[in-house]
């Protein structure tokens, strides 16, 4: 803890409190509103690294990425209204992936606030609905208590973004205030009754299925989450893009229940007697759309546990509705023992073998028209990527392949957005490699995706993170265009895209590009895309040229189509 009496700049007052709540890296986009923050930045190199990018969106992905990562919010500092504005993403994708962030925002100075000034936001009311928090600071005495608050309201409880508004006269002013301590996270413990009430009904239970996911999670947590499914044996499946809490090598893990799920996982889901959701809100990508459980009442038995009192019995009426925090669940959890603990054996024992040999039976991808075939891709990584390997994407069809036919080794080896927003996976896959150089991190991107973000690769090169980007080019905006073959069918409009040479524009950065368009040509060309990387701190770039008929695992673009008109749609 410091005080410090001395008169410091309200730049450095908040710098300071940075390092005194354990900031190690910034994310940032400069703007003239800002300047005496950057200014304690670069004074504060040696315990703060300052990572500047080129799009304030990126820098945002960075921060909730990082966010994600180790449970320390991300911190992104960009300028007033323009840079607030495409810094939004960050904050939507936060809020709905429940992760820590704070978004610092430059601001008019106080005497000409509420006029309009040049670029000025009212920053409560832009990000009111999204954000935890929002809070302009009025004073730099002020700057210890709020900053500090702001990391609370990040971490604790379900964490979210939290927005902190800095008039410029706020940050040149100086004062004379004491620092604040660093931040406590504040969780809720699960009770004594809530766990005895959980295990009898856990013994009470023929077919009990866990749902794992939500924010909050932490290394720690998820090996006290695998230490409770073992001793219960209980079949656990991950909720949309949850799939790193338990380890997809483990026995018990039976798959992902997020768009497009296994068709049997859903029935053993609908089947099941007892669902146990461990962390997820359980939202409209886990559930079908609200369709997999009966509203407000699962047909089920119901044991819902969120680190949020106010998530609980919001949509779903649980049995057994749990609020604590994901470590604090956890801990208790792996203390717990079926009754007869010495020799026990779930009833549920053959059906957890049945459920895990179907998700194994679905990992296995069918031919596909093209040359190049990304299931045969997918297989080729997942056999060949050490199990820490971090692996990103954003939003698109070419997702779905990654989602379903990769085995994620464990807690953060996935970042991707639940929010579905485009353009996060190669600001995420920079902020994972610089935090965790000596890990092997792949940004899944499809060209239309990659077009969001791809100016990082810039970057990427200044900073010396070596990524490789896979780049799954079908020269459409395909997940629209599948769902416009479904509704629209032959009414192709708006989803086809005129690309660029993709690793030419690589090259360009300063990055290795490639382009691969055969199956067999893959191995070869990631193994140098991989050196490429490793050897020169740089990012590289696979071009995945592929048939935009493989829309798909399972369906190609004129199968949809022919099915829509068959079934009558879109004509009138
Ligand atoms: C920021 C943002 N804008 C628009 C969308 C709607 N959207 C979802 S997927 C998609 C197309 C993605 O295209 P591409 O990256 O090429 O992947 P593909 O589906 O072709 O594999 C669009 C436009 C979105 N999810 N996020
Ligand atoms: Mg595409």
């Amino acid at each position: 803890m410091q005080h410090s009496a001395n008169i410091r700049s309200g730049g450095e007052i908040l710098v300071d409190a940075l390092k005194i709540h354990g900031v190690d890296t910034v994310y940032c986009l400069p703007g003239e509103s800002f300047l005496p923050a950057i200014d304690a930045l670069a004074g504060a190199t040696g315990r703060i690294r300052t990572i500047v990018t080129r799009h304030e969106a990126a820098a945002a992905n960075m921060a909730e990425a990082y966010g994600k990562l180790t449970g320390r919010p991300g911190i992104c500092f960009v300028t007033r209204g323009p840079g607030a504005s495409h810094a939004a993403i960050g904050i939507h994708t936060a809020a709905q992936d429940s992760t820590p962030l704070i978004l610092f925002i430059g601001q008019v100075g106080t005497a000409i606030r509420g006029r309009e000034a040049w670029q000025e936001v009212d920053y409560p009311a832009m990000f009111g609905g999204m954000a935890k928090w929002v809070v302009e600071v009025d004073r730099p005495e002020r700057l210890p208590e709020l900053v500090s608050r702001a990391f609370h309201v990040a971490v604790s409880g379900r964490p979210g973004p939290v927005v902190v508004a800095l008039p410029e006269d706020v940050l040149g002013a100086s004062a004379q205030v004491a620092d604040a301590q660093a931040y406590k996270r504040i969780a809720a413990h699960p009770g004594a009754d809530d766990l005895s009430r959980l295990t009898a009904m856990l013994e009470a239970s023929e077919r009990p299925l866990v749902i794992v996911g939500g924010g909050g999670w932490s290394a720690r947590a998820c090996r006290d989450f695998q230490h409770f499914v073992e001793d219960f044996d209980l079949p656990v499946a991950a909720a949309f893009r949850r799939q790193d809490i338990l380890d997809n090598h483990h026995p018990n893990y039976v798959g992902h229940a997020g768009l497009g799920p296994n068709p049997k996982l859903v029935a053993r889901i609908r089947a099941a007697d007892l669902i146990v959701a461990i962390g997820p809100r359980l939202g409209e990508t886990t559930t079908a759309g609200y369709t997999l459980f009966e509203l407000p009442r699962p047909a089920q038995r119901f044991v819902h546990v969120h680190a949020d009192p106010l998530e609980l019995g919001r949509v779903y009426q649980a049995d057994l509705p749990i609020n604590a925090g994901m470590p604090e669940f956890a801990a208790a959890a792996a203390a717990l023992k079926p009754k007869a603990a010495a020799g026990w054996h779930a009833p549920w024992s053959a059906a957890v073998k049945a459920a895990r040999a179907d998700y194994l039976a679905d990992q296995t991808p069918g031919a596909m028209p093209g040359r190049l075939d990304l299931g045969a891709v997918m297989v080729h990584l997942r056999e060949s990527l050490p199990r820490d390997a971090i692996l990103t994407n954003g939003a698109g069809n070419y997702a779905i392949w990654v989602h379903r036919f990769h085995r994620y080794g464990g807690f953060r080896t996935q970042l991707a957005p639940t929010s579905g927003a485009m353009g996060y996976g190669l600001p995420a896959a920079i902020a994972a490699k610089l935090h965790q150089p000596a890990r092997d991190v792949i940004c899944f991107a499809g060209d239309g995706c990659f077009q969001m973000s791809g100016q990082e690769l810039a970057t990427a090169c200044q900073y010396g993170a070596g990524v490789v980007v896979l780049l799954v080019n079908n020269g459409i905006y395909g997940s629209i265009r599948m769902h416009q073959e479904r509704e629209y069918p032959g009414r192709v409009f708006a989803t086809t895209l005129e690309n660029p040479d993709f690793p030419a524009l690589a090259r360009a950065y300063g990055a290795f590009g490639e382009r691969v368009e055969e199956t067999a040509a893959f191995a070869e060309a990631f193994n140098r895309a991989r050196a490429f990387a490793a050897d020169r701190n740089k990012p590289a770039l696979l071009e995945l040229v592929i048939d935009p008929e493989a829309i798909t695992p399972s369906a190609t673009l004129t199968g949809l189509r022919a099915a829509a008109l068959k079934a009558g749609q879109g004509t009138t």
